[in-house]
């Protein structure tokens, strides 16, 4: 969805400045549809289980993509891949995290979406860094494993060292020329390729941003705020300040040039009473306004001190920075709590943008996943948040949870439902369709960690529980339990 809110961007952008002409050639040839791995025109929907054991291997992980179709996404149509998968580079190893982010494009232009994987803790072989990406090429049958493996530049630097390279993925046009690129985080370094020369590795990266010792990169975005007809990376994550590690946070704007990566720093909105700084916990993008110009949204959980399990005990809330052509968030921003907030939620702890409704304004679901539902504490739900021309309302916010009518399920306590979130169009109808991971649900007896999958459809009123769906780790033939299957839904 986010491709596709950049290429209207683009649409728009171009049309006012009547450049339409001025596009690379190479952009018609590309998939229109940036997450259709075997170009049926139909969005495919990955999830990721990066802590999957493969072969004996803790923690080595294995990406599903589910291939969407008229009626919906089932896993009877699916593949799981792993590293020791025939044709995929590396060999699964104990903790290299394989889907702890993944991202798609068409990055060799070829009309079939290709799929990005990163494997945070991959040992690097003759290097002391770690971290790799694996890049599966698209095609007629989807993803087979065919694919090239990327490490860090540092990894060839005997002086240098990487961690978590891949940490965090997009793949997005930084330049402009109508093809996608690839950016990723590491521990310390934003590294952002020029476009692949056909099916191999970059053998060097085109620009870089290195973080000193006070700031700790975490998520990364990427979307056309400005209307530039280019996308822009947005990197957020703590930043030490009064004597704390991470106490303060860190939003920044990063912009492709000749020279290198332009940054440009954003203010911190705070926690809803303005008094502290609340750590980004996630951040996806859309234009929610209609305007032509992407919006930044990001979900915030202010960190608490009494917090003893999995999440925050408090609310959270949903941030907006509009897009313009003077800058994201130079005229206007907003913070949004959920209706009905209360302590703990969580609220914002996954975000994602889409066109629910189909009326051409993104609209946002937010994850709540350590909501109390009919006094069960943990269970989780999603929020949906609706666009519009005035921007994102709290106005007829519909919230959905496994005790809804029509949803599969039973609301169980710490099932964390909505700990992930994703819209992509899955049935091909125009409406973006929601994937809500709830990685505390247990499917096996005696765990409490398995994970599953729902997808609701959109539909002109909202989220609908018609055609609902779910699907765990079993479904797509792994067994293991306590993997936290699918709780990787993107970046
Ligand atoms: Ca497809
Ligand atoms: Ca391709
Ligand atoms: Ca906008
Ligand atoms: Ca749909």
């Amino acid at each position: 969805m986010r491709t596709r809110t950049l290429a209207a961007a683009l649409a728009v952008a171009t049309a006012a400045a009547g450049l339409s002409l001025a596009l690379a050639p190479t952009a018609s040839a590309a998939t229109s549809v940036p997450d259709d791995f075997n170009g049926d025109g139909v969005a495919d929907l990955v999830v990721a289980t990066p802590h999957a054991p493969v072969d004996g291997r803790v923690n080595a992980g294995s990406v599903s993509v589910l291939y969407g179709s008229p009626d919906g996404v089932s896993p009877g149509r699916s593949t799981t891949l792993t590293q020791n998968s025939p044709g995929v580079p590396g060999d699964a190893g104990s903790h290299s995290l394989f889907g702890a982010t993944h991202a798609s494009g068409d990055l060799d232009a070829d009309g079939y979406a290709d799929l990005v994987v990163g494997a945070p803790g991959e040992a690097v072989r003759y290097s002391g860094g770690y971290g790799t990406l694996t890049v599966l090429w698209g095609g007629p049958s989807g993803l087979t494993g065919d694919g090239i493996s990327m490490v860090s530049p540092y990894a060839a630097n005997e002086w240098m060292s990487e961690e978590d390279y891949g940490k965090k993925v997009v793949v997005a046009d930084l330049d402009g020329d109508g093809v996608p690129q690839i950016a990723t985080l590491s521990r310390t370094n934003l590294w952002a390729y020029d476009d692949l020369a056909g099916r191999t590795a970059p053998t060097d990266v085109a620009r870089f941003y290195n973080y000193n010792a006070y700031i700790q990169p975490r998520t990364l975005t990427t979307a056309d705020f400005t209307g530039a007809g280019r996308a822009q990376l947005v990197v957020t994550g703590g930043e030490n300040c009064g004597g704390t590690t991470g106490g303060c946070q860190h939003t920044a704007v990063y912009t492709w040039s000749d020279s290198g990566l332009q940054e440009a720093w954003l203010p911190d909105p705070g926690d809803v009473s303005g008094t502290n700084e609340a750590p980004t916990v996630s951040t996806a993008a859309g234009d929610v306004d209609g305007d032509g110009y992407a919006d930044l949204v990001t979900g915030h959980v202010p960190a608490s001190a009494t917090t003893t399990g999995e999440y925050s005990d408090a609310a959270g809330f949903v941030h907006v920075r509009y897009g313009s052509a003077d800058g994201l968030g130079a005229h206007r921003t907003a913070t949004l709590d959920a209706p009905g907030g209360r302590a703990g939620d969580n609220v914002g702890a996954s975000v994602a943008v889409g066109d629910v409704t189909g009326d051409g304004y993104a609209d946002v679901v937010a994850g709540a996943p350590g909501a109390t539902v009919r006094g069960v504490p943990g269970t989780g739900a999603a929020v949906l948040l609706r666009g519009s021309a005035t921007g994102l309302t709290e106005t007829d916010a519909q919230v959905v949870h496994q005790a809804t009518d029509g949803v599969p399920g039973t609301a169980e306590t710490d099932d964390w439902f909505g700990s992930a979130v994703d819209l992509t169009d899955l049935d091909g109808d125009g409406m973006a369709d929601v994937t809500i991971a709830a990685k505390g649900e247990d499917v096996l007896a005696g765990s409490v960690r398995d994970g599953a999958d729902w997808v609701l459809r959109g539909s002109a009123a909202g989220l609908t529980t018609a055609g609902a769906t779910s699907f765990s780790a079993q479904d797509v033939g792994l067994t293991a339990p306590d993997a936290e299957f699918g709780s990787v839904l993107g970046g």
